[in-house]
């Protein structure tokens, strides 16, 4: 697949801002494990609209609309350490309201960083995601940072632990762009169903 466009369409701080109107592909994570990173990597661009520069502060759901085609979601970071509570739930809600009505999620690609072992926040995200029977793509990020071997090794954990194929648990690096095709074949497959 070839991305030709990315425009930011909406940043939705309440659900009638939310883009249903074509395919979605969403993108979450805990802060700083890479997610602005993959999307402009994918997107092929230097820099995607910066919204909220402060890690933790961005609190709206972004639609990019991608070759007129479909949407990269761009959910707000979990986990980070300084985010107030009101605002943590706030997020919540917002992505509960998204999730329940679904329409037009195609796949849930969810980050964790390759180094580490999956959160408590990044489980409970998999299982909220699971339990809206919305599929679910993982991308280990950052597999610059470890050898090739034990990036493999980490792969067959997180297969093991969430219990995935090996199509739905990818490889990523966006200082070597290793991974970007697999993602996109991903992507491209999911459209193509139904
Ligand atoms: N070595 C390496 N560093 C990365 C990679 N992806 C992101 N980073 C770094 O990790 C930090 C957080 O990345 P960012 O994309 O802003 O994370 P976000 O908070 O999830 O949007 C930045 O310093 C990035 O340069 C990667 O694939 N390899
Ligand atoms: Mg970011």
């Amino acid at each position: 697949m070839k991305i030709i466009s990315v425009t930011l369409k909406d940043c939705a701080y309440n659900p009638s801002q939310f883009c249903y109107d074509k395919p979605q592909f969403v993108f979450a994570g805990r802060s700083n494990v890479g997610k602005s990173s993959l999307l402009r990597t994918l997107a092929n661009r230097k820099k995607l609209v910066r919204v909220g520069k402060t890690p933790g502060v961005t609190q709206s759901i972004n639609f990019f609309l991608v070759n007129d085609e479909f949407y990269f979601v761009d959910l707000p970071g979990y986990g980070f350490a300084k985010t107030p509570k009101s605002v943590k739930n706030k997020w919540k809600r917002l992505i509960e309201l998204y999730f329940k009505e679904a329409v037009g999620i195609k796949k849930i690609i969810l980050l964790l960083d390759v180094r580490h072992e999956p959160s408590e926040k990044d489980i409970i995200f998999f299982k909220w995601a699971t339990a809206y029977h919305l599929p679910i793509l993982i991308v280990l990020t950052k597999a610059d940072k470890i050898s090739k071997n034990e990036a493999m090794n980490r792969k067959f954990s997180i297969m093991k632990q969430f219990q995935l194929d090996n199509n739905d648990c990818l490889l990523f690096s966006a200082t070597k762009k290793n991974g970007r095709d697999e993602i996109l074949h991903e992507i491209s497959k999911s459209l193509d169903k139904n």
